[in-house]
């Protein structure tokens, strides 16, 4: 989608630090890392937020948290543990219009949940 940041990085348009990608998703280092490990997983298919999965999109969340293993598995923290969690829309502080899935891990994150 034109003017989309995620399907720019996904297109190689505008560069990332690339961590991880396969047929579905398209995996990068955010910017503004929150803790030692911080991986924007992002599905390759241009879809806005966590509730357009549904129907047969909701394959893609399988596909995201497939890779989510694998990347907690190349980044050192697969035995440690990790965090994987999506914002959705104004209230949860959702700032891309792609959706996207944020691996946080490497460090012992808050209990707290906002
Ligand atoms: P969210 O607030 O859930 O929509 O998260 C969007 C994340 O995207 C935020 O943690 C910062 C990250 N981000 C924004 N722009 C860029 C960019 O140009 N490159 C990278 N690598 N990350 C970005």
């Amino acid at each position: 989608m034109e003017d989309c940041l995620f399907c720019s990085i996904i297109a190689g348009k505008i560069p990332s630090a690339k961590v991880y990608e396969d047929e579905y998703v398209y995996a990068f280092r955010d910017i503004n890392p929150q803790a030692p490990v911080h991986v924007l997983i992002v599905p390759r298919e241009h879809l806005q937020d966590a509730k357009a999965l549904k129907g047969e999109k909701a394959l893609i969340a399988a596909k995201v948290f497939e890779a989510a293993g694998r990347i907690a598995e190349q980044e050192g923290v697969s035995e440690t543990g990790f965090r994987v969690i999506t914002n959705c829309g104004h209230d949860g502080c959702q700032s891309v219009q792609h959706l996207h899935f944020h691996l946080l891990g490497g460090k012992q994150l808050s209990e707290k949940m906002d």
